[in-house]
């Protein structure tokens, strides 16, 4: 299926990180993104992980498969206050409901400012006048404004890949006003799910100064016209379902399946990071095993976690005291031939991790927040349908808004999420066939595709409205 755009133009799509042609293979996300630019033509534009004397001294340019991809390197200091600082550092856990984490410092702010603003002189020059712009998460919240302030008049939008917490504790931001509001300048602000929206919503026109116009358009203290919309991001259900059916032949994951000698498995994959809820998961494993003497030598808990933003302390911290969790485990329950848990801080291929993923019995995915989660999705489509494994999710990813059919846990509860571990293990095929129908049918019917297509026909159909500007300007 085509994607949806407006007529001719091409499409740009702005990141912080750019998924570049021949990396390593690139996430699904990353992959539909680059369908999208191939089909009409387009230009990704984004930071290029790499460090610098000076931020933007030149644009890398690259060009494969009709698509161009233009990179600019970050000096230290701007790397050090616009990604570890304040996007990482402030928004990062402000989003995920950790105002207890945040370390504000104004000369963050200001270096988020400095990158948003040299992004916008860069991107500025590379644009048409009938392009498609689609931004994409908080790193790059005031892109449009400063684009906006340089004449672009290109339609915008935004996704918001992370949960957006209500109003009341967005006003905890320090300048919170300053930067949220020049979220007005997209036309279309896309977020995963109806909570999110709510929040947005709420924030605008109780915070804000924003009023609600007629077909659900808001209209910011500044004049604007703007809409905002829920657009549940997906994976590429078909392909990674074909992919998890050949995996089973693999060498690695027949080692896997031998070395458990017929226990089950459960499996955690994600990000180290502290919205995901891992001590707190290892801690319900602990009390399963405690709770469950039975159990013991008859599962085993794979827990696939590479490090990420390492430059950030908390981070680093919680890396430390995960190790120490997990030692303890294995330490207290452990038997000569048999370890509980196998914690492992790297990274492995999708082709893998889908092999891994069918394998498990149970699929065991908890964050504290998380915007939707795709590894909860994964593990659905990588099912075998003659013998499914349970999906026990918490129900503070987006994710949980659609499968509902997953054993939905509060992830703090330790002894909720032990008893559904137990449930997840006894549970019997029929039962576990149809929750996982039921999910792999909403996943086949929204999937990756499904959702850019939709994202950018809103974007196409959001009348690129400003305050008092000719005939597309006049506000309703
Ligand atoms: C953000 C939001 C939202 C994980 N380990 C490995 C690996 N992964 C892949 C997974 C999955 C992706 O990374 C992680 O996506 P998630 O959605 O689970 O989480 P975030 O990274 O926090 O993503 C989140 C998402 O954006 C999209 O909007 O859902 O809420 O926080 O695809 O498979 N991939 C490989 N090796 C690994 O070891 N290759």
């Amino acid at each position: 299926m085509a994607a949806a755009k407006g007529a001719g133009g091409r499409l740009v799509v702005v990141s912080n990180r750019v998924a570049l042609p021949r990396q390593s293979a690139p996430g699904g996300l990353a992959s539909a993104l680059q369908a999208a630019l191939r089909e009409s033509g387009g230009l990704w534009f984004g930071w290029s992980g790499k460090l610098a004397a000076e931020t933007a001294a030149e644009v890398h340019r690259l060009h494969d498969a009709k698509v161009d991809y233009a990179t600019v390197d970050l000096s230290r200091a701007d790397h050090d206050d616009f990604y570890t600082g304040f996007a990482n550092g402030t928004l990062w856990p402000m989003l995920h409901y950790r105002p207890d984490l945040v370390d504000y410092q104004h000369s963050h702010l200001d270096g988020y400012l400095r990158v948003n603003e040299i992004f916008a002189d860069k991107l500025r020059q590379l644009i048409r006048p009938d392009d498609v712009i689609w931004v994409h998460d908080y790193h790059l919240i005031p892109l449009a404004a400063m684009l906006r302030k340089r004449g672009v008049r290109n339609r915008i939008g935004f996704f918001l890949h992370t949960p957006l917490p209500a109003a009341g504790l967005l006003i905890a931001l320090p300048n919170h006003l300053e930067l949220l509001e020049t979220l007005a300048s997209y036309d279309l602000i896309g977020v995963h799910t109806a909570r999110d929206l709510r929040a947005l919503e709420d924030y605008f026109l109780h915070e804000a100064g924003a009023t609600m116009r007629l077909g659900g358009r808001m209209r910011s203290a500044s004049g604007r016209l703007f809409r905002a919309a829920v657009f549940p991001i997906s994976i590429d259900t078909r392909g990674i379902a074909e992919a998890a059916g050949k995996a089973e032949s693999n060498k690695e994951i027949g080692q896997l399946r031998d070395s458990l000698i017929g226990r089950s498995l459960i499996i955690g994959v994600d990000r180290l990071d502290y919205s995901k809820g891992l001590p707190e998961r290892f801690q319900a494993y602990a009390r399963l095993l405690e709770g469950a003497p039975e159990l013991h030598r008859h599962v085993t808990f794979l827990q696939i976690a590479p490090p990420s933003r390492g430059s950030v302390l908390e981070y680093r911290q919680i890396r430390r005291e995960l190790e120490r969790s997990a030692g303890h485990i294995n330490g207290k329950y452990a038997a000569p031939d048999w370890a509980p848990i196998r914690y492992i801080n790297k990274s492995f291929p999708h082709r893998l991790l889908s092999g891994y993923y069918r394998t498990a019995r149970v699929g065991l995915v908890t964050p504290l927040r998380d915007g939707m989660n795709l590894v909860a999705k994964e593990y659905v489509a990588c099912q075998n349908p003659a013998d499914p494994g349970v999906l026990i999710l918490s129900r503070f990813a987006g994710a949980a808004q659609e499968l509902t059919d997953a054993l939905l846990v509060n992830p703090a509860d330790t002894e909720e999420v032990a008893d559904a571990l137990q449930r997840a293990l006894k549970m019997p095929l029929t039962e576990r066939r149809d929750r996982w129908r039921a999910m792999m049918g909403v996943l086949l019917q929204n999937d990756i595709t499904v959702w850019r297509n939709a994202f950018l026909q809103a974007l196409t159909d959001a009348r690129n409205v400003r305050a008092g500007g000719g005939p597309e300007g006049v506000p309703h």
